[in-house]
């Protein structure tokens, strides 16, 4: 799992799902992708040849970790926003001099402990000090991490899958969390060829599909909903003005489910929205990040100029 939005909130869901469906152009959060089962898809995801976006940060870190990590000693904190797993971390632990503590913050335990289990292993004389908490709502970091210097790293282009606004709000709540001298290194998918993009959210083995249909399925697990998942089909396309790929779930014919205990009648051909991708150009992201109230620095880009990494200041 390598997401913000990771695991359970029982009645927020239930209530999410509601208010979402009710709508006139129905929409589910892409936050309720990642149960167990999501959480697993979006791993198998990471692997596919087409989807592009792990593999070209991976190298840029594994490239450039050291410059990324310049003057991060032993004073310092590493900060993970939605750590999930901690794979991308590894790559800068493991060339990372002496870091004080590594804080990874994530809202789902189970996936804490296991990569504290893993890291304490690996990096035996590391600190680690996870951090159970949905940062994408309001949150404070320990005093005891606040007060030393702190690096915060948010890898995935996890920043994509909010609108610009959001995106705004939650870089200036990660900037007022890391307090005064903090800096983040933060990875953002580029703008590129509409063709390359679209074939990274629509794998022909069916993966992402699979990722989609799983929200609907979810609800059937644990909202007593009665989604027939044959009844609906994957869609992802790209829309150029908005800079984004949006992915959908299409109503294959007239039908009706219920979920979280009300029916929903859907049209033939009739869409739920379940999830933006922003894409950013490397100048509209600093853009981004500035009106946030960051001082963008240096940026890195893998050879095919896919994906970005980002250090702001603050
Ligand atoms: C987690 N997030 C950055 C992924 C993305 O590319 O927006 C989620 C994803 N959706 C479909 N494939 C991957």
């Amino acid at each position: 799992m390598e997401n913000a939005f990771a695991s359970t909130w029982p009645e927020g869901f239930a209530a999410d799902v509601l208010d979402g469906l009710s709508r006139p152009s129905k929409r589910l959060s892409c936050r309720y992708f990642y149960d167990a089962e999501g959480s697993s898809l979006f791993d198998e995801i990471t692997r596919l040849p087409d989807y592009y976006p792990t593999r070209a940060e991976t190298a840029i870190l594994e490239a450039h970790a050291a410059e990324i990590l310049d003057g991060a000693g032993e004073e310092t904190t590493l900060v993970e926003f939605g750590s999930g797993s901690c794979r991308k971390t590894e790559i800068l632990l493991e060339r990372g001099d002496g870091l004080a503590a590594y804080a990874p913050i994530d809202i789902c335990a189970a996936a804490l402990e296991e990569a504290r289990a893993r890291l304490a292993r690996r990096f035996p004389d590391l600190r680690v000090l996870p951090i159970v908490a949905d940062f994408s709502a309001s949150f404070a970091l320990p005093r005891e991490i606040a007060r030393g210097r702190v690096v915060g790293f948010f890898p995935g282009s996890t920043i994509g899958n909010f609108t610009p606004a959001e995106a705004s709000l939650l870089l200036a709540a990660i900037r007022r969390a890391l307090g005064p001298g903090g800096r983040l290194v933060i990875g953002v998918d580029l703008k590129k060829d509409p063709a390359r993009l679209l074939a990274a959210y629509n794998d022909p083995r069916g993966v992402t599909a699979a990722f989609n249909l799983n929200l609907l399925a979810r609800i059937n697990r644990e909202l007593g909903g009665g989604f027939d998942l044959d009844g609906f089909g994957h869609q992802a396309i790209y829309d150029a003005a908005e800079g984004r790929i949006e992915m959908r779930l299409v109503s294959r014919r007239w039908q009706q489910a219920e979920a979280a205990g009300r029916a929903f009648g859907f049209r033939r051909g009739e869409a739920i929205h379940t999830e933006n991708s922003y894409k950013y150009a490397v100048d509209e992201f600093r853009a981004t990040a500035r009106a946030a109230g960051w001082s963008p620095r240096r940026v890195w880009t893998d050879e095919a100029a896919l994906f970005s990494v980002h250090e702001l200041l603050s």
